[in-house]
């Protein structure tokens, strides 16, 4: 007999319903999986099977259409309603790809009892969870005078409004716009989630968003460097398996044996934060063995281009142009400009009369390489160079390869801007962008096909303060520096939870007068917010989401009944405006404002709302990546030697530096303290915090965390398999089940993201907020900690 947990709860599914197991998810969600339903579950499994009945139980549902809108694949969903209620959800028609359970568990998430129905006033102390009820009324005039007095008392940058990765549709954030409008408050740096990205590829290729999803199929060899997308892009796996049903070969780059690098034919396990060391290791063999694409490196990218040994930049034409690069013209032995017609540059000037005074960028990335060979990338990598140089010539000479970057967990370490920098080299060396079938990937969307507007009105003169690095939040907001914050609103995001050093969030928290959360649930962060206000879900809220995640641009509507007070960011925030005289920002029907993010692509509200979903492929359907070496920085080229890097006080050149807490600093007092590496995962039971503390999730992967530790370093410990365990370092403690594995790299252990201390135990207890790092980066996989038996 099946188990209850992998059975399909509701027996009776109609066609329609029966879309896979997603479906049966779907059912699951307003049951749960509390043992009466699936008691009656079991009789019916026993009796009927999983019949096919013919009836269309939900022919007198009326349907209503939303955008699945976390940090992830922005699914358009087909909701059922009866009587005001969510009871289906459906994948919508236009999708690429079909939606996944934590979609379908919308069901649950709309009509779960745990949803917020009234606004909520502190009582106790922050933390305490003693809050009571409070009218509208109430909670705004609080609002006002809380607003007032930081106005007051510190004019509008003692004011922060901060959003997150809950909802990326556009109408949500309205809150900010209006804090805009009060004059510009003060918000935070540091992205979260791919800082590797935005710092490391951005500067290099002159934007960050790229959509190459289309092309992973007629791919020949994929590398998904430190990402899991079995799990974190679920909906487009299907396309990794065509590639390699067609031949090709995945391989992944994981210190843990992930879903992913389950399914690949090739898997290596550096120690976590040395990816930069193993692709520099990559371009040297690549290099070496003549697997360069000449004639792409010199015609796109700045290789040539001339560095002045005296100042050690770029020697430009016009010093005061930086587009003004030069290159060394063998046939008439001169310097001239990098795009003169007719010329074909040296790629290293190396034994020319003019390597007295001159390098090429190509000759500092060669001198880069070249320290990473067999003996110095095993040893800092832990793994084979015969691996390691297997896949840099397979990468090298397949017809067609890609690096899926993602927003992949290498970077979130602390070298995870030159991780991504030396990807995006590798892959520029070998020629493999800008055609049918290759790539560097970041995640995208419609956006990158067509233009967006915005929703809202901004105000252009509001002022721009200098911003809290969100590693430092809790230490600068005690500090009042740089200034101190009187009021803070949090919407869309979950800071307790997932900003590193919980312990020092809170403290933050704690030290600002009047912080407000706007949530569809008392969460981590609600606990320590002074005024939590309860707001609409998906179906309940107009919105459009014309993103950077999926291709298809969706109308959200507001088709089911809200539960209690419920109101929309936007309602929230237009009576709030209202009390500071700038409802006129905020006044108009939501229809207005899907209008104007819609306008610059050409479509209407009108259009939108009868298709519920466009497909922005069909507007645009030549893009390509970077097509024909096409780059978007100023000189049209790849710019390899980067200006922003040294104004960081960083290299301008990518290299490898190991992460401060390492288990291979290994006299240091913290690596002798804390021997282990921890870094994190997603599971397939949440985006984050979001759909983690519904029941049907639970159910898929566990009420408690779990904690990988490999098999050695378990009994090392003491530990065995399902022991109650505990992760910890100076900043706390993270409890979970340990899971030993072999599959895992020795002195490694794998955390889970998107548990809360209110629910269970957040693994951001432990996180590193280690700061400054080039492009201030989230370090949380550059966490040292040791394990113990026992809570
Ligand atoms: N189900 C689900 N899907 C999601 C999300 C979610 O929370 N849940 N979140 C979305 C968002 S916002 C993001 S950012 C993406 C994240 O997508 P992914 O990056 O795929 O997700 P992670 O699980 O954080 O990390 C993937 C892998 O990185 C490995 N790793 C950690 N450190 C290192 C390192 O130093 N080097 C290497 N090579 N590997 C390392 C981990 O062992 C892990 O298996 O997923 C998106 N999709
Ligand atoms: N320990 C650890 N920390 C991490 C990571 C990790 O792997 N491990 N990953 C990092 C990454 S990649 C990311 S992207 C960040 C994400 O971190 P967050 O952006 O903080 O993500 P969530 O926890 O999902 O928070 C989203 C919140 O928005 C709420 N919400 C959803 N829709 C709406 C809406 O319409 N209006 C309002 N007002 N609220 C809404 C949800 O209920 C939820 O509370 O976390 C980072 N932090
Ligand atoms: S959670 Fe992500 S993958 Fe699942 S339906 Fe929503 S957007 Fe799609
Ligand atoms: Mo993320």
């Amino acid at each position: 007999m099946t188990k209850n947990s992998e059975r399909a709860i509701d027996a009776k599914l109609t066609r329609r319903a029966f879309v896979g197991a997603a479906a049966a998810t779907a059912a699951v969600g307003l049951a749960g999986c509390a043992p009466a339903a699936t008691d009656e579950a079991s009789a019916k499994d026993e009796g009927e099977g999983l019949a096919f009945t013919g009836e269309d139980e939900f022919a007198d549902c009326q349907l209503v259409y939303g955008c699945c809108s976390p940090e992830c694949q922005h699914h358009l969903l087909k909701g059922y309603v009866r009587d005001g209620k969510l009871v289906k959800v459906e994948s919508g028609e236009v999708n690429e790809s079909p939606a996944c359970a934590r979609g379908f568990a919308r069901v649950e998430m709309c009509n779960s009892d745990k949803r917020l129905t009234k606004p909520l006033k502190l009582v106790g102390e922050k933390g305490s969870g003693d809050f009571e009820e409070i009218t509208w009324d109430e909670a705004f005039d609080l609002i006002q005078e809380k607003l007032q007095y930081a106005l007051d008392n510190g004019g509008p940058k003692s004011i922060m409004s901060q959003g997150g990765s809950g909802n990326f549709s556009a109408l949500t954030s309205a809150f900010s716009t209006f804090v805009g409008w009060l004059g510009g408050g003060t918000s935070t740096s540091g992205n979260m989630c791919c800082a590797g990205i935005d710092s490391g590829l951005t500067p290099v290729l002159g934007q960050r968003m790229q959509l190459v999803r289309n092309e992973i199929a007629n791919s020949n060899y994929i590398i998904a460097w430190g990402n899991n997308p079995v799990i974190s892009m679920t909906g487009y796996f299907g396309r990794f398996q065509e590639m390699m049903d067609n031949g090709g070969t995945l391989c992944t780059i994981d210190p843990f044996l992930s879903e992913t690098a389950d399914k690949s034919q090739e898997w290596i396990q550096p120690w976590p934060g040395t990816d930069s060391a193993v692709a520099l290791a990559m371009l040297k063999v690549v290099i070496d063995e003549g697997l360069t694409d000449e004639e792409y490196i010199i015609a796109h990218t700045t290789a040539p281009c001339l560095i002045d040994k005296k100042t050690n930049a770029p020697a430009f034409a016009d010093p005061a142009d930086d587009t003004t690069y030069q290159v060394y013209d063998p046939a008439t032995k001169t310097i001239v400009a990098h795009d003169a017609a007719g010329v074909t540059p040296l790629l290293s000037v190396e034994g020319t009369e003019i390597a007295n005074d001159y390098v090429t960028i190509y000759d500092l990335i060669k001198a880069e390489a070249d320290k990473w060979g067999k003996e110095a990338v095993e040893a800092e990598s832990g793994c084979s160079y015969d691996d390691i140089a297997r896949i840099a010539r397979d990468y090298a000479n397949a017809e067609h390869a890609m690096i899926i970057q993602n927003m992949g967990g290498y970077q979130r370490t602390e070298n995870a801007a030159y991780a991504t920098a030396t990807q995006v080299y590798l892959a520029l060396f070998c020629g493999h962008i800008g055609h049918r079938g290759d790539g560097v990937y970041d995640a995208c969307g419609s956006t990158t096909l067509v233009p967006g507007g915005s929703a809202y009105e901004a105000n252009p003169d509001a002022v721009k303060n200098e911003s809290i690095p969100v590693p430092c939040f809790g230490e600068w907001i005690c500090q009042d520096k740089p200034t101190k914050i009187n009021f803070m609103w949090i919407a869309q995001g979950n800071p307790v939870a997932q900003w590193p050093n919980t312990n020092s969030v809170k403290e933050g928290m704690k030290h600002i007068p009047f912080v407000v959360k706007v949530d569809m649930f008392l969460n981590a962060s609600a606990m320590y917010a002074d005024l939590v206000l309860p707001v609409t879900a998906l179906f309940e809220t107009p919105n459009v989401t014309h993103s950077a995640r999926s291709a298809v641009i969706s109308i959200s509507e507001a088709g089911v009944t809200p539960p209690g007070e419920c109101k929309t960011d936007l309602e929230i925030t237009r009576e709030v405006a209202k009390r500071f005289g700038l409802e006129q920002y905020f006044n108009e029907d939501p229809s207005v404002y899907i209008g104007r993010v819609l306008e610059p692509a050409g479509i209407t509200y009108e259009e939108l709302a009868e298709k519920k979903g466009i497909n922005a492929w069909d507007l645009n359907p030549d893009y390509i990546a970077y097509k024909d070496g096409e780059f978007l920085t100023p000189t049209k080229k790849a710019h390899l030697w980067v200006q922003a890097w040294v104004d960081e006080g960083y290299p301008a050149i990518a290299c490898h530096q190991r992460p401060e807490e390492h288990p291979l600093n290994a006299d240091s007092e913290l690596a002798k303290k804390y021997p282990l590496a921890s870094v994190q995962r997603k599971t397939r039971s949440q985006v984050h915090t979001t759909f983690k503390n519904l029941e049907t999730m639970l159910c898929m992967d566990g009420h408690k965390p779990n904690i990988y530790i490999n098999t050695e370093d378990a009994a090392d410990r003491g530990i065995a398999e399902g022991d109650e365990v505990t992760a910890f370092n100076d900043r706390g403690e993270h409890t979970g089940l340990a899971r030993v594995t072999d599959h895992l790299k020795k002195g490694v252990v794998v955390l889970e993201n998107g548990w809360e201390d209110t629910t269970a135990s957040s693994s951001s207890n432990v996180t590193s907020n280690k700061w400054p790092t080039l492009g201030t980066i989230h370090c949380c996989n550059s966490t040292l900690v040791e394990v113990k038996k026992g809570a």
